[in-house]
């Protein structure tokens, strides 16, 4: 029974969309994020801790059974602003909640961990990494240390690769990775609620016909995507046909975290 469950990151978009979605499915919402969250409603808390500050992290995970893990940096930046949000802040939640003997934590990690597959190649959960960017090194690193925390110490964690959360899919990748939030609700409560979770890593989309994931791991773990993108498609294609597109974030599922920055001399095959 997950009685207090902590959302890191509640002020961004996705932790906004969860605190409605799951607000009555358990008794208390802890949300946490160090820009400002709107005042707490009946069976909420709310948290301002900074994720580099251990202290303020052992303070923010107690007493809470299950985490679902959005803090820190959501795209691509430089490597001391990664570091200190998405590696260090990162360990000290997992530490953290270590300590406190927290159940179940539920991973915000990324298609960015797996970006530089070809959009021609289906890929699943047993996939070894392939970050597009410093960003998707993190988000890499993060399953790492999931795996560790389950092994080592029995956390339960379920890790999310999430492909882009909206109300709708916003350009033509998209259509592949698009995840709604009900379907994105319905993958976090199997986190917090399955029985029998200690390390899986599933892909946070929708039920997408034109998506690039085999998402069987999730399927068995009872995920039922109630969307699919494809009734967007043919008004997102339209408004970019004739657009100049690049060739390199054309030909990988990250698209253009994998067109910036590389060595001109060799560039991605
Ligand atoms: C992500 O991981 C980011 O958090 C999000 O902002 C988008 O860039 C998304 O991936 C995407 O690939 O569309």
């Amino acid at each position: 029974m997950m009685n207090r469950v902590l959302i890191t990151g509640a002020a961004g978009g996705i932790g906004s969309a969860l605190r409605e979605s799951l607000r009555g499915v358990y008794p208390v919402l802890r949300l946490s994020d160090r820009t400002p969250v709107a005042p707490a409603r009946d069976g909420e808390e709310i948290d301002r801790t900074d994720l580099a500050d251990m202290t303020e992290v052992e303070r923010m995970v107690a007493g809470c059974d299950g985490i679902v893990h959005l803090g820190g940096i959501s795209g691509e930046n430089t490597w001391e602003s990664i570091l200190q949000s998405n590696i260090v802040g990162l360990y000290n939640v997992f530490e953290a909640a270590r300590r406190a003997g927290t159940r179940r934590i539920i991973m915000a990690t990324s298609n960015h961990a797996v970006g530089f597959y070809p959009r021609a190649q289906t890929i699943d959960h047993r996939v070894v990494p392939r970050p597009d960017s410093r960003y998707g090194v993190s988000k890499a690193f993060s399953e790492a240390l999931a795996s560790l925390y389950a092994d080592k110490h029995g956390i339960g964690f379920l890790c999310t690769r999430i492909g882009n959360f909206g109300p709708r899919p916003i350009d033509s990748r998209r259509l592949a990775i698009w995840v709604s939030p009900r379907d994105y609700t319905q993958l976090v409560r199997i986190g917090l609620e399955h029985p029998d979770i200690r390390f899986e890593i599933v892909y946070g989309v929708s039920n997408n016909r034109r998506s690039w994931y085999d998402n069987s791991n999730a399927d068995r773990l009872g995920y039922r995507p109630q969307d699919d993108s494809e009734p967007y498609a043919a008004e997102i294609l339209a408004a970019e046909a004739g657009q100049a597109k690049d060739p390199i974030a054309e030909r990988y599922q990250g698209g253009m975290f994998c067109a910036g920055e590389y060595d001109a001399a060799a560039p991605p095959e």
